[in-house]
C-alpha cells in the first residue's frame, strides 16, 4: 500500500486533510443548478458531518427520555448524554468547571441571558455599557433594551477603514460608569479578529467584565476561555457543525453565582412553595423548563468532531484558503473587498461596481455558489462603510480552492451579465 493511498483510506483526519474532512459532510455532494455546489455561508450556518447526523439518529432511536427526572434507564441514559456534552464542552474551551457552561438556544440566547441576569440589577442611571461597531444586532439590541430600562447608555468603539477595532479608542472609553464590555471575537460581517486579549486586560484593569460574541470566533480558532481570562463567552452549535437551536453561555462560576435566574419554571428549582421558592445550584439554575435535549447530544458529537481535528494545521489550511480568495477577488476589476483587518478569519465581504449584492447572490446562486448578501444584522458596519449591503462568501475547513474558482467564476459570469 502506498503512502498516498494510506492518507485516502483513512476514514477521517488525524492531521489535517481537508479532502477527507470533505467526504464526511453529506451536504456537500450535490449539484445546484447544474454546477457542484460551492457552499460559502458558513457564517450564517455551517454544514453538519456524518457524525453529528448519526450519533443525533442514534440518541434519538436508542436512548432518547427527558433528563433529570426519570428513575427508568432511559432518562438515565439520556440525563448522562446531555451531562456529558457539558464535560465535553468544558474541555473544548478550557472552562474551570461544568457549573459554568449553560446552554442555551444559541448566541442570541445567550446575550440576553447575560443582559436580564447580570446587567439588568448592576445598571444604574448613567452606567454605561461598551460594544464596537462591529457587533451584531444580537450583541447591540439586548444591551439597548435593558439600558433603556435602567436608565443606563451605550458607548460604541470605533473601527477604522480596514474594519479593525481602534483599540486605544475604546481603551479610552473605560471609566467608573462601565460596567460591561460586551464585544464580537470575529466579525461576521467583515471577518475581522479582535485583539480580544488587550481589550479584556484592559476592562479588568478598570474592574470591568467583558463579554465576548464568540459564535463566528469558535468555528476558526480554538477558545481557551481560561488564557483570554473572559468572563462571559456565548456561542452557537449551528455554527460549529451541530444542530440549531442550541448553543453555550460561559461564565466565571463567581459571576454566575451571584447572579439571578433567567427564566422561572422546572429543573431550575431545589423547592417551590406558595410562600417561597429556593432556587437550584449552577449549572441548573438558568437551565429552566426542558432544554433542547437531543441538540445538545449533537453539540457534543460536534465537538468530539472537532477535537479530533489538528487545529493548527486546520487554522493554516482556513488562512492560506482565505489569502487565495483574498487574491482571486482583487484581481477583479470592479470588485471591492469590505473588511481588510491584518488579523481576519474565514470572511470575503465584497461589492460589485454598479451591482446591488441581493442581485449578485442570486446570480452567483445560479452558479451553485451559496453566499449571503445583506447587512448581515451588523447594520451599524453598514453604515461605518456608507454602503447598504454586501455580499459575502464565508469560509470552512471544509471548502477548497474549486470553491473558491466557483467563486471567482461566478462573479465574473455575473458581471458580463450586468455589462
Ligand atoms: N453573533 C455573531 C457574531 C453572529 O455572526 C451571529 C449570527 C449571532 C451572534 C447570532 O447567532 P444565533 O445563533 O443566536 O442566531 N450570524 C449570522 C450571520 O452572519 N448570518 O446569519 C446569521
Amino acid at each position: 500500500m502506498t503512502a498516498s493511498a494510506t492518507a485516502a483510506e483513512r476514514p477521517t483526519v488525524t492531521a489535517f486533510d481537508p479532502e477527507a474532512v470533505r467526504r464526511d459532510f453529506p451536504a456537500l455532494h450535490q449539484e445546484i443548478h447544474g454546477h457542484p455546489l460551492a457552499f460559502l455561508d458558513n457564517a450564517a450556518s455551517s454544514q453538519r458531518p456524518r457524525q453529528v447526523i448519526e450519533e443525533i439518529a442514534r440518541f434519538d432511536s436508542n436512548d432518547y427520555a427527558n433528563i433529570h427526572r426519570g428513575v427508568h434507564e432511559l432518562s438515565q441514559r439520556a440525563t448522562a448524554a446531555y451531562e456529558g456534552a457539558r464535560d465535553k464542552v468544558v474541555r473544548f474551551i478550557n472552562a474551570n468547571d461544568r457549573k459554568e457552561i449553560i446552554f442555551t438556544r444559541g448566541t442570541t440566547d445567550s446575550i440576553n441571558l447575560v443582559a436580564s441576569s447580570f446587567a439588568r440589577p448592576v445598571l444604574n442611571l448613567g452606567d454605561e455599557i461598551i460594544v464596537t461597531t462591529m457587533e451584531h444586532h444580537s450583541n447591540i439590541v439586548p444591551w439597548q433594551m435593558i439600558c433603556r430600562e435602567r436608565g443606563a447608555v451605550i458607548r460604541v468603539a470605533p473601527i477604522n477603514d480596514r474594519g479593525e477595532l481602534e483599540i486605544e479608542e475604546f481603551e479610552k472609553l473605560l471609566n467608573p460608569r462601565t460596567k460591561l464590555v460586551a464585544m464580537v471575537h470575529v466579525s461576521n460581517a467583515l471577518g475581522t479578529i479582535n485583539p480580544v486579549k488587550r481589550a479584556i486586560d484592559a476592562a479588568h484593569a478598570k474592574g470591568v467584565p467583558v463579554l465576548l460574541d464568540g459564535a463566528q470566533a469558535i468555528p476558526h480558532l480554538r477558545v481557551d476561555v481560561q488564557d483570554l481570562d473572559v468572563d462571559f463567552y456565548a456561542f452557537s452549535a449551528h455554527k460549529m457543525f451541530g444542530p440549531t437551536g442550541v448553543g453555550v453561555l460561559y461564565g466565571k462560576q463567581a459571576l454566575l453565582e451571584s447572579m439571578p435566574p433567567y427564566q422561572g419554571g422546572g429543573d431550575m428549582i431545589s423547592v417551590v412553595t406558595f410562600e417561597k421558592t429556593f432556587y437550584n445550584g449552577l449549572p441548573a439554575k438558568f437551565e429552566a423548563g426542558t432544554p433542547n435535549i437531543t441538540g445538545v447530544v449533537g453539540l457534543g458529537a460536534a465537538i468530539d468532531y472537532l477535537e479530533q481535528l489538528d487545529w493548527g494545521a486546520v487554522t493554516a489550511y482556513e488562512a492560506d484558503l482565505l489569502d487565495y480568495g483574498t487574491e482571486l477577488l482583487e484581481k477583479i476589476p470592479g470588485v471591492k473587498i469590505i473588511g481588510t483587518a491584518e488579523e481576519k478569519a474565514s470572511v470575503l465581504s465584497f461589492l460589485i461596481d454598479g451591482i446591488h449584492p441581493h442581485d449578485v447572490g442570486t446570480i452567483l446562486d445560479r452558479n451553485g455558489v451559496a453566499v449571503r448578501a445583506g447587512h448581515h444584522c451588523a447594520q451599524p458596519v453598514m453604515q461605518r462603510f456608507s454602503i447598504p449591503a454586501t455580499t459575502r462568501a464565508s469560509l470552512a475547513f471544509y471548502n477548497n480552492r474549486d470553491d473558491i474558482d466557483a467563486l471567482d467564476r461566478a462573479i465574473r459570469n455575473t458581471i458580463e451579465v450586468f455589462s
